[in-house]
């Protein structure tokens, strides 16, 4: 086969580097394109990988590929996700360098994709161990769970993530993988109550009512048809072109199983799943002056006996709300619009809640079993995409805000980090200009000046602050910023109008209009005590354990949706800088999810964006390859005579003298401060196949000389 990968592999250039023109961006697209064409999603820009999405299953991920790519050099086959793969979990296993392979693009371009092949390539190249089979499989299997719950339809993608994820896997000094752990950011919880049209709830809602016998069903006191349900039909889209619910149901059911959570626990998911369900069918009307009341209280009898609370608590704290000010306590009933955003809140809170119990019951199971003295982790990060949709709100800005934190690390860590080292180890260079996208994210996250803390701010005025007072001091304190953009602050060159509820962010992906509708009540995100207090009132055995009583006496108020997502974010970062990062950029081929359809202006765009033709400059104009002087030399001294087996002078000379002795052209490298920098990895491969023939020299030298004395 390896022949026939070769073969196959010989449109355009596998690796941009290899561009003749490398400057410009139709080169590279076209490229792209040829390649995407013959069905060869893969190309690098040296050793980033960038995968155009086929839309359509290609036959290379077989176990056949998995041989071929396990343990061979990065450049010597056609790009892979399993290449790049190989490569890091060698670099952990070899080197003991924890990695991270940190996945981006727009949504849709294949990002959970990747990460699915990442893990799958683990999974196959584990040594086959009873113990290990057990972390193998549990690690597969995490996967579906969180993925019926976390994912959902959207207008971009069937599948979409609505929540950000990193998982590590976990392996010991040998290499075997003991285990693993996930962490979870901002679920798009505002999903569970709304739908916009041609989209969809959670997965996890169509499968239980697809897949669940009819016991379970009536013990549920469900109907099986989606449309009963208003929190379920509102995108009226319940199907999935496709997709097969029922069949969903029983693959999360399986991958349950096998991360160890039983029938007890996995029917008091179905209870909650089942009370959620319920819940958005209350209805309200406007009773005596104006309160509340609830035109289907058997439908809360229901909802109160799958929960296991008491009804009248259940009643009293969808119908009132009590406030506390100061040493004050007042029970008020609340208005028709009110109630009903208050039961919102409480969906919203309950799916959220069991959401993060699962992460954490996921992480328990995913624990090794056995003490492991050290760890090495290899960490995938898979979040959700950039998105514009027709109407944007808070989560938009969250999702969007995230992405522009992982373009933003990755020009620290290639553009600028790699234009830096060459500075500082003084090797000539142009530098290459490219878009620093900071700007944006200061302008998001600034501490006083920020839109979050703009947005924080009003939160804390008592009773005044509405989200048009959010935008007006936005408005006021950001109307100079070059990527903010209101009514207000009009432009007549602007290709559509912004209207007076919204502002518009310059993205580095693109423009897009957020609606400030909502943004103070999601970033407030308050749940009414009588409600907490129902809750915790409840046996279910999830919610005994996420809403507790110590909530209820907490006088701290709690950190904003949007300040609590920006710590989580700062420490994600932190997380990632920590290790030795890979990189795999997305690329969506078009909007209409069709396969073979390259639509160049789409692409292009995403290139742009991405910076991969700046990339490829710096890249290009830079080295492939470069090692610290002692490690070149020790690996390689053996290839020349001045230098084995022990060299002379300082390592630099030493290096100077070994690559002479090996006639690397003027060209081929440079000599930096303390490192040797190779330009392309050619020359690295021709060394190194020296090497190795070397190596087998020197040893059957050592066991001649051995028989010899026997
Ligand atoms: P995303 O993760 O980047 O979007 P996905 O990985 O879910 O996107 O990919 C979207 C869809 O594209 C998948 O459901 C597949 O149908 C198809 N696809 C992607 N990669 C491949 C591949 N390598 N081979 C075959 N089909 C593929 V989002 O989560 O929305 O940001 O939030
Ligand atoms: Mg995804």
């Amino acid at each position: 086969m390896e022949q026939d990968l070769h073969v196959r592999d010989r449109v355009g250039v596998q690796d941009f580097v290899l561009l003749e023109d490398h400057t410009s961006e139709s080169a590279f697209i076209e490229n792209l394109q040829k390649r995407f064409n013959e069905g060869l999603i893969y190309t690098y820009i040296g050793p980033v990988l960038v995968s155009v999405n086929p839309y359509k299953n290609l036959p290379i991920y077989g176990s056949d590929y998995v041989e071929k790519y396990r343990n061979v050099n990065f450049y010597e086959l056609p790009p892979h996700v399993f290449a790049l793969t190989d490569t890091a979990l060698r670099s952990l296993r070899g080197e003991l360098i924890n990695q991270c392979i940190l996945i981006s693009g727009e949504s849709g371009a294949g990002k959970t994709e990747a990460s699915k092949k990442v893990l799958q390539f683990i999974a196959a190249t584990t040594r086959k161990k009873a113990n290990l089979e057990t972390v193998k499989d549990k690690l597969l299997q995490s996967n579906p769970v969180l993925e019926a719950f976390g994912n959902a339809k959207t207008n971009r993608n069937d599948n979409s993530s609505r929540f950000g994820k990193y998982m590590d896997v976990e392996f010991d000094f040998t290499g075997d993988p003991t285990g693993g752990h996930i962490i979870n950011y901002l679920l798009e919880k505002s999903r569970v109550v709304f739908q916009a049209k041609g989209e969809r709830n959670f997965h996890i809602f169509y499968q239980l009512l697809a897949g669940a016998d009819d016991a379970l069903l009536e013990k549920l006191s469900l109907k099986r048809d989606p449309s009963h349900y208003v929190y379920l039909k509102q995108g009226d889209s319940s199907k999935v072109s496709g997709v097969d619910d029922a069949e969903g149901f029983k693959t999360v059911r399986e991958a349950l199983k096998v991360m160890e959570i039983g029938d007890e626990e996995q029917q008091a998911l179905y209870l909650l799943l089942s009370v959620i369900i319920h819940l958005g069918n209350i209805e309200f009307a406007s009773g005596d002056g104006g309160r509340a009341r609830i035109t289907n209280p058997d439908l809360v009898s229901t909802i109160a006996k799958l929960l296991q609370c008491p009804e009248e608590k259940l009643v009293k704290a969808l119908l009132n709300k009590t406030i506390e000010a100061r040493d004050d306590v007042v029970v008020s009933p609340m208005a028709r619009d009110e109630a009903v955003k208050a039961r919102d809140a409480l969906s919203k809170s309950v799916y959220e809640r069991m959401f993060t119990w699962l992460v954490q019951r996921l992480n328990r199971s995913l624990q090794s079993s056995w003490e492991v003295k050290k760890k090495y982790v290899l960490g995938i990060l898979d979040i959700y995409g950039f998105e514009i949709f027709q109407s944007n709100s808070f989560e938009q800005l969250c999702i969007n805000y995230c992405n522009e934190k992982l373009q933003q690390l990755f020009i620290e860590l290639t553009l600028k980090s790699e234009q830096d080292e060459y500075r500082r180890e003084g090797i000539a260079w142009e530098p290459v200009t490219y878009f620093d996208n900071k700007i944006i994210c200061d302008l998001i996250e600034e501490k006083h000046k920020g839109i979050i803390s703009i947005m924080d701010e009003e939160c804390l005025v008592p009773g005044e602050a509405n989200d048009k007072t959010f935008l007006n001091k936005m408005d006021k304190l950001l109307s100079d910023h070059p990527h903010y953009l209101s009514h207000a602050k009009g432009d007549n060159k602007m290709k559509k109008t912004i209207e007076r509820e919204e502002f518009r962010l310059l993205h580095y992906a693109g423009e897009v209009t957020y609606n400030v509708k909502g943004f103070l009540e999601k970033n407030n995100d308050l749940l009414y005590r009588d409600l907490k207090d129902a809750m915790i009132s409840s046996s279910n055995l999830i919610t005994k354990d996420v809403f507790t009583s110590s909530e209820l006496s907490s006088k701290k108020r709690p950190d904003t949706a949007a300040s609590q997502f920006k710590t989580s974010l700062a420490r994600l970062v932190e997380i990632l800088i920590s290790k030795e990062p890979s990189y795999i950029r997305c690329i969506k081929p078009n909007d209409v999810k069709k396969s073979s359809m390259f639509e160049t202006g789409i692409v292009t765009h995403q290139v742009k964006y991405l910076g991969l033709v700046e990339n490829l400059r710096v890249r290009r104009a830079g080295f492939a390859y470069r090692r610290p002087y002692e490690a070149f030399l020790n690996r390689y001294k053996s290839l020349c005579p001045d230098t084995w087996p022990q060299p002379k002078g300082d390592p630099k000379s030493a290096v100077q003298t070994l690559v002479n002795h090996l006639k690397y052209g003027e060209n081929d490298y440079r000599m930096g401060l303390t490192k040797i920098f190779i330009r392309l990895p050619k020359t690295l491969f021709e060394t190194e196949d020296a090497f190795q023939r070397r190596k087998n020299e020197l040893a059957s030298l050592i066991q001649a000389k051995y028989k010899g004395i026997l």
